[in-house]
């Protein structure tokens, strides 16, 4: 809704005590910081909802953006900082005694994704919002998102449920009528397809409001309910589980988020997932373009799809059925049409995340599906009679390969990653195809990720350059000449030692753990898995303790290397990472030796808003996967720009930020993606790294002494064995430039210096960069505010 019609009549602070009354049923005085959270919500709720659409909005091309993750965290905040509400809303909070920022964490992060790939989604809807791009998300709406993490006696990771949804979200607004069935099972023919069961995909609306106010798209998100809500028969024969037995069968699908960002479940009930949302989207686009009056064969002008990842794949025979079985259109033709509507983004080329379904499976959920991938196949086949590239090979239908064949563009993350795509696994199609792929380096949204999480240092930049920067993050550069000034230098350390102590005070309340602030609070967070090498620093961290036992009286700069990261529950090298971070925390933390030059913490349960309160404290960023195995990242730009800079390989986006930054504010180490490969064909190559560095050898003997515990042996095993992520082979390098950054930390001017520069060059990792790409090159969409 453009800005103009959104109707302010009546202020906002009578609305919130509007519903806090209405539809909490609480005076201001009996509210409770829940019944705040929720009446704020509905008001910007209706804020963001209110007016009408320009009539251009008809004819615009419209953008839809298909996710099985959309990792939103909490809202309200956002949203008031986007509608210039946060200081009416403190003032109201004062009036009534409430605490505004206690208020703002009464909502529950809504965790409906694993990490990169749900979070780039939430930052991508904010974008195109801001840019007035018309666009719909759409996903599922989980009941419970990620699970909580907490640690064990041992520190091992423990699991439990997640509930945001328990109450309710006064974010999400059901539509029933745009309720659609989705059938499952049955039967197919030349005729069409039969389904055996069906169930329904009720959706939710949640607005996602852009900046200024300006535009609010919609987040669709699906909730799967069962055709008849119970069986009566059953419940008067006194059957009550049975009478309830095709409910709770159809609200599974909607019940749970999959707790894995690796390795594809071959479970039925993800593969019913994926199509569940998947098919419920097309027809909602597809009844939405018709009720806009246009010829199916201007689908492509007036829509465009992207596909996140493979997931929503599934949609190329969906929207090829939905055009043929149930419109009539012509095979060709309606592949065309799917063709030129779809795009498709690769995330990963981790063999084992790439998505293939047994074609046992997808046929008999599918089957008139795995049918009309056999035809995309021939069709594919006929224009291409020299290659063989299937869709359906092996016994299984390979999405990425589905998704490629039938997409008009495929886009990589990052320009190395995209590189990659071109050489590695989509090779054979990129020859094909020439042109098809392109790149899209990832971004992220400068609202959340800067004005709102790190107000001190969004002041310090608006009192400098104006406020410009919060929607054209560019004008950042501006900063690079009062880096000279010793005043506004002063300024910009003075902020990040404010926020460090922030951190440090809810630290120790609310984890119990001391962190001193003129410690390098040196920072790892994000999902924990091989590839990213949580065990290389913490391996660097054993070695660095011993070498301060060595040295006592060495010049040391202290450090505290913070941890926060989520395990897949299935992934059992990752939880033991996981132990072997909290045993060494616990030794070294206890040592009276060292204690003052070196502490450990890992945090547990990290999330979103634990990420908005630790990237604006850190003062050094640990992006230090193997190279050629990090897509991109977009946690490492969140650091960057809010002023730590970088240790990191020349991995994914960690290449441009290095680029853009500058190479002498960047702490590089480590094989490059050839290195990588030439090196895991040297014979022994742990071994050797081992053999070649006495510190490494001695911080692999303290683990395998058992100096922290027992159960590390598989990580010790690997490091000296097969080590394919090259742990130990990149750990000397690692371990010099951890030393260069600790000599630039001690000298408090030349480092702030860095963090500025970092900051100031960061502008163009903003999400709305990205999108502005993906509209010119992908997509063919306009802003509605041209
Ligand atoms: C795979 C699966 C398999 C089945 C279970 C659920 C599930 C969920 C996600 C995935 C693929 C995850 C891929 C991913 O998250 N990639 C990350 O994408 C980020 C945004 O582009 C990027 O910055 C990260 O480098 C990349 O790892």
């Amino acid at each position: 809704m453009a800005r103009d019609l959104v109707n302010t009549n009546g202020s906002f602070s009578t609305e919130v005590e509007r519903h806090l009354q209405t539809r909490q049923g609480v005076s201001p005085g009996e509210a409770r910081l829940d019944d705040w959270w929720r009446a704020l919500a509905l008001a910007v709720r209706d804020r963001a909802t209110a007016g009408a659409s320009p009539a251009r909005l008809a004819e615009a091309k419209e953008v839809n953006y298909l996710s099985m993750e959309f990792l939103i965290g909490r809202v309200l905040e956002d949203a008031l900082t986007n509608l210039h509400l946060t200081d009416e809303t403190r003032a109201l909070m004062d009036r009534h005694g409430a605490d505004y920022d206690a208020v703002l964490r009464a909502e529950p992060d809504a965790a409906l994704g694993n990490g990169g790939l749900g979070r780039l989604a939430a930052c991508f809807l904010e974008s195109l919002s801001t840019l007035g791009c018309p666009a719909y998300g759409y996903g599922i709406l989980y009941e419970h998102g990620l699970f909580k993490q907490s640690f064990d006696e041992d520190g091992r990771q423990a699991e439990a449920p997640e509930t945001w949804l328990t109450d309710g979200s006064p974010w999400a607004l059901r539509r029933m009528a745009r309720r659609q069935t989705i059938g499952f099972g049955g039967t197919a023919s030349d005729a069409g397809w039969y389904p055996a069961d069906a169930v329904i995909a009720e959706p939710s609306d949640l607005p996602v409001i852009g900046w200024d106010g300006a535009w609010t798209n919609t987040l669709r998100l699906f909730s799967a309910r069962p055709v008849q809500p119970f069986d009566l028969a059953r419940f008067n024969a006194g059957d009550y589980a049975g009478a309830a037995e095709e409910e709770a069968l159809a609200r599974t699908i909607s019940r749970v988020l999959y707790p894995d960002d690796t390795t594809p479940e071959g479970q039925e009930l993800r593969l019913k997932q994926e199509f569940f949302f998947t098919a419920a989207a097309l027809r909602d686009i597809l009844a939405r373009f018709e009720e806009r009056g246009h010829a199916l064969a201007t689908l492509p002008d007036k829509v465009a799809i992207q596909l996140n990842d493979t997931h929503p794949a599934v949609a190329a025979p969906e929207l090829v059925r939905l055009l043929t079985d149930e419109r009539g259109m012509a095979f060709d033709d309606a592949l065309a049409l799917a063709q030129k509507t779809l795009n498709y983004t690769n995330h990963t080329l981790l063999p084992e995340a790439l998505e293939r379904w047994d074609e046992g499976l997808f046929g008999r959920l599918l089957p008139r599906h795995l049918d009309i991938v056999d035809r995309i196949d021939a069709a594919h086949a006929r224009a291409h009679p020299k290659r063989k590239v299937a869709a359906r090979a092996d016994g299984a239908v390979q999405m990425g390969v589905l998704s490629f064949i039938a997409a008009n563009r495929v886009n990589g993350v990052s320009a190395l990653h995209t590189e990659l795509m071109k050489e590695t696994v989509f090779a054979d199609l990129n020859a094909l195809h020439p042109g098809r792929i392109l790149n899209q380096t990832n971004g992220v949204t400068p609202r959340r990720w800067m004005q709102t999480c790190n107000p001190r240092l969004a002041g310090l930049i608006t009192g400098a350059i104006g406020d410009g920067w919060v929607a054209d993050l560019d004008q950042l550069q501006g900063l690079e000449p009062h880096l000279e000034d010793a005043g506004f230098a002063e300024a910009l350390a003075g902020v990040k030692r404010a926020n460090k102590v922030d951190l440090a005070g809810w630290m120790a309340a609310e984890h119990g753990v001391k962190a001193d602030p003129a410690m390098m609070f040196d920072v790892q967070i994000k999902r924990i898995h091989e590839y990213k090498r949580q065990h290389l620093n913490i391996l660097e961290t054993i070695a660095l303790w011993q070498a301060i036992k060595d040295a006592p009286n060495g010049d040391w700069t202290p450090r505290l290397k913070l941890f926060g990261g989520k395990a897949a529950p299935g992934y059992v090298f990752a939880k033991e990472i996981i132990h072997l971070i909290n045993s060494v925390a616990k030794v070294v933390n206890a040592d009276p030796v060292t204690r003052d030059v070196l502490q450990v913490a890992y945090l547990p349960n990290y999330n979103v808003s634990m990420a908005e309160r630790l990237i604006p404290a850190a003062d050094l960023s640990e992006q230090i996967s193997t190279a050629g195995k990090e897509a991109s990242g977009t946690g490492n730009m969140k650091f960057a720009l809010n002023g730590a800079p970088t240790m990191g390989t020349l991995d994914g986006a960690n290449v441009e930020i290095r680029e853009r930054v500058g190479a002498e504010n960047f702490f590089l180490f480590g094989m490059t993606a050839d290195e990588v490969v030439r090196r895991r064909a040297v014979a022994g190559h742990a071994a050797k790294a081992v053999k070649a560095d006495a510190r490494l050898a001695a911080a692999i003997r303290a683990v395998r002494a058992g100096m922290f515990g027992a159960g590390f042996d598989a990580i010790v095993d690997n490091l000296t064995g097969p080590d394919y992520f090259l742990v130990s082979s990149d750990f000397t390098d690692y371990w010099r430039a951890q030393r260069e950054a600790d000599r630039v930390y001690a000298d408090d001017a030349g480092w702030t210096r860095m963090a500025g520069l970092n900051i100031a060059r960061s502008g163009w990792f903003s999400s709305d960069r990205t999108i502005r790409g993906y509209m010119a090159d992908i997509w063919g969409a306009e802003s509605l505010f041209d």
